[in-house]
């Protein structure tokens, strides 16, 4: 190893840097056998990793008393969208400046280490970032907690776009990814399948079990977390399907020949791959697997280390809760309740009354077609305990609801578990869970007053509001190097890394000349680091001196992409019609994956191509308008762009996206908003006074109205000519030779047409625009309306909104 330790450079080196700068040979040539000088950027990547999770490790080993918490959180989500690991570990353990300095001392960048790890992209989009958010600040608050996922050996999809077009590609995270995970062999759980249910007699009494069942095992792969400013760590448990060896060599014994080789060819598949499906439910077999399999590996898990240490199951719900992120994790309440019944032969009600205070549910969607129903026969065939469990409940609830409303029979339909062949998730959760919330104050409104009106009749005391938060060391501290070092002088300190709502102090300094050029600059250089990565990463150049406008996220109609290309349209038109208008030189950056079967969404995809290089040919317009598609949209894009943005788009159909949690991200970097009164960003209307977001649009109350009295757009395009200029370029088609005919008939004819609304907001949209465009002129009030904005996001933090799921939800 003397080839590494350069002599001559360790004195410049801190005692600790100095140790890390070993600890990385020692990686290198132990796990690679090479020098650092000979090692690949992976093989160096890994060693720093490795380095890292041996000091995450030497924590956990600290941490005893937490495992013995009086009362444990877990934290199940089939998505958990963590992105990049290395340098928020290095952030959260304070050791990025030492880490940064062995590595220069190597004569290696740190950054380039940092690029090399590819993004954990186990989440599709919100609910899953929002997972990976509140499991930093469980860890960071010193809450004990532990998150439960699937290990997917496929994540997210990798984007291409090949002449437009979204093409799918596969992302192999773990060939280097799995440097994070430690798989805990000696804590592997048995899952059945299939089978049918046996009945059986002991003591005069009568139990159930599964019989000729087939079964795979669920390896555990631990992640483990450290938190900023603790010495509390937490894990994630992500677990991964195998065949069961053993058994399949017990059937082949017995002669059953073909139902071992079934079996094998049935595990392993369960954890390959993350269904793309943003905000909509397929009823897919191979989903209800992976529920299954997640759920009940993680409820052995849990019930064999209580019994371990109570010996007993009767106080399960004073020693945990259990939360489930969205409907996915439902099956938690049946396969308890089995547990429960079948296996420590409880009866009933004594179950029902564990499981129903143990378990609480968070919905993230109103929308009809996200919400889970499994055919009845779908259900029986895969999981026929399960099912009959589900039944009785389905039976019992009923049952009360006839003796509250004895003729109430329209109640019963829409309450009911069970019903026209359907096992609806969202009823199940609500009846058991002791408690239900929402992420944003309009959305727990909406399933309050709409979704689940009868339930809260029933039950007005489980219902919460919880607004989403967001990690703001990493979505501001972390990615914004330059911001936090300005925040921390002004305010005198960095306190608001542990107390978010210290960047209030900011609001004093909105009105100071000096700090305001400053926080200018900063945007600028931010602004020139992501054009300078762009141009490298996608071939395209922008121009830092334009205006940032960008809108990224998964593509949704509800999101109404839609509605900013046909603004950008007409931008381009007008400027078209009067090349030497006063006109604010703006980049419009568009980034979005579409679920590989929606159809509607990939033409949108198209649509933004076919339009920006449109505008690129366009000589009557350089300089002035430039749309990109960001091709491949991630985390760790969104770590470069955000701290660039200047205008965040957040143009939902009012009173149909839950929260938004990009908005807050924004926010917190200091981009204005643009935006509805949906979700949280009426929280952040509320918070900032509408002189600091630019607000349009029907509100959620309005839209309601307007769908019932019979919603016409067609008088919207025959009144205004900018929007029918607009729309009919996208039937005239492009200079590609691609019409978008399917698109304008969508808005405007059809039926039902334009169902998220787009021409009844438009004009409002554009105006709005017009007063951006306004006060970008005035850099003084820019300045000013963005440093409040990231004073106000406070309140935005994660720490809050886990603060408050515990104090109100968990009791921990
Ligand atoms: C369900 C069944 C089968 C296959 C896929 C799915 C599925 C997968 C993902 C259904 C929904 C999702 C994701 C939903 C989601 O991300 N919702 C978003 O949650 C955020 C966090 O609360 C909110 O901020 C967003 O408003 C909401 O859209």
């Amino acid at each position: 190893m003397e080839t590494v330790n350069k002599g001559y450079s360790e004195k410049k080196l801190s005692p600790s840097a100095r140790e890390i700068k070993n600890a990385i040979a020692g990686k290198t040539y132990r796990h690679f056998a090479r020098e650092v000088e000979n090692a690949t950027k992976e093989q160096i990547f890994k060693a720093c990793a490795l380095v890292v999770r041996d000091l995450i490790t030497a924590r956990a080993a600290g941490n005893g008393a937490a495992r013995d918490a009086d009362r444990q959180v877990h934290y199940l989500s089939l998505e958990f969208l963590l992105g990049r690991s290395i340098a928020k570990n290095m952030f959260n353990l304070g050791i990025y400046e030492d880490m940064r300095a062995a590595l220069a001392d190597l004569g290696i960048d740190i950054d380039d280490v940092l690029e090399t790890e590819p993004d954990a992209a186990l989440g599709n989009g919100g609910l899953g970032r929002l997972a990976a958010c509140y499991l930093d600040s469980l860890t960071s608050l010193g809450i004990t907690a532990t998150g439960y996922s699937i290990c997917y050996h496929l994540g997210m999809f990798k984007q291409k776009i090949f002449e437009g077009q979204q093409i799918e590609l596969p992302d192999p995270w773990l060939e280097l990814g799995d440097v994070w995970l430690m798989p805990a062999m000696d804590e592997i759980e048995e899952i059945r399948f299939g089978g049918r249910v046996e009945e059986y007699w002991e003591n005069n009494c009568m139990y159930k079990r599964l019989a000729d069942y087939t079964t795979v095992q669920a390896v555990p792969m631990d992640m483990r977390v450290a938190g900023y400013g603790t010495n509390h760590t937490n894990t994630l448990r992500l677990w991964d399907a195998k065949s069961p060896k053993v058994l399949e060599m017990s059937l082949f014994s017995r002669g059953e020949y073909m139902r071992a080789v079934e079996q094998n060819a049935m595990a392993e598949v369960i954890s390959q791959i993350l269904y793309p499906e943003d905000n909509h439910y397929e009823g897919k077999l191979l989903r209800l697997r992976q529920q299954y399999f997640f759920v009940s590996a993680t409820l052995q898990c849990i019930v064999r280390k209580h019994r371990a240490r109570h010996g007993t199951l009767n106080n399960f719900h004073i020693k945990h809760v259990i939360h489930i992120n969205d409907t996915h994790p439902t099956l938690v309440i049946p396969e308890l309740m089995r547990i429960l019944l079948d296996e420590e032969r409880m009866d009933w009600d004594q179950a029902w009354t564990i499981v129903s205070h143990t378990v609480a549910y968070t919905n993230h969607t109103v929308l009809a077609e996200a919400l889970e129903c499994w055919p009845q026969s779908t259900f029986e065939m895969l999981l026929p305990r399960i099912w009959q469990i589900v039944c009785e409940c389905n039976d019992r609830y009923l049952d009360m609801i006839r003796s509250r409303y004895p003729d109430d029979y329209n109640r019963q339909a829409v309450m009911a578990i069970v019903w026209d062949g359907q096992v609806r998730m969202a009823n199940l959760c609500v009846y058991a869970c002791y408690a239900v919330n929402g992420v944003s104050q309009l959305h727990s409104k909406i399933l309050q007053e709409n979704i689940f009106a009868p339930e809260y009749e029933m039950w007005p005391r489980k219902f919460y509001n919880v607004t989403n938060g967001v990690d703001h060391r990493r979505w501001l501290s972390q990615i914004n190097p330059r911001l936090h070092g300005l925040i921390c002088e002004l305010a005198g300190d960095d306190g608001y890394l542990k107390h978010p709502n210290e960047l209030q102090k900011l609001a004093q300094f909105s009105r100071r000349r000096d700090a305001q050029s400053r926080w200018e600059e900063i945007k600028r250089a931010n602004k020139a680091d992501f054009s300078n990565w762009l141009r490298r990463e996608q071939g395209v150049m922008i121009d830092p001196d334009t205006i940032f406008d960008v809108q990224v996220k998964r593509l949704h109609e509800y999101k109404r992409q839609l509605l900013n290309v046909l603004h950008i349209i007409s931008l381009y038109q007008r400027l078209t019609e009067n090349p030497d208008m006063d006109f604010e030189p703006r980049t419009f950056l568009i980034g979005a994956k579409a679920a590989s079967g929606y159809y509607a969404a990939k033409r949108i995809i198209q649509l933004i191509n076919s339009l920006a290089r449109e505008i690129d040919n366009d000589e009557r317009v350089k300089g002035k308008l430039k749309l990109v598609f960001l091709e491949n949209y991630r985390v760790s894009m969104a770590e470069k762009l955000i701290p660039a943005s200047e205008i965040s788009e957040q143009i939902s159909l009012a009173g149909k996206e839950a929260s938004g949690t990009g908005n807050m991200k924004f926010m917190l970097n200091g981009a204005l908003t643009i935006g509805t009164m949906d979700g949280a960003n009426i929280e952040m209307a509320e918070v900032l006074g509408l002189d600091n977001i630019f607000i349009f649009g029907l509100t959620a109350v309005m839209a309601d109205q307007m769908r019932r009295e019979g919603y016409n757009p067609l008088q919207y395009y025959d009144r205004d000519e900018t929007l029918k200029a607009a729309v009919d370029l996208l039937s005239f088609g492009f200079g590609d030779g691609r019409s978008y005919a399917d698109i304008a008939n969508s808005l405007i004819l059809g039926n039902p047409s334009d169902s998220y609304m787009l021409l009844a907001d438009f004009e409002s949209y554009r105006m709005r625009h017009a007063d951006v465009a306004n006060a970008y002129r005035d850099r003084e009030r820019w300045n000013r309306m963005s440093m409040m904005n990231t004073a106000q996001a406070g309140v935005f933090a994660a720490d809050r909104a886990v603060s408050q799921y515990a104090r109100h939800i968990w009791n921990v």
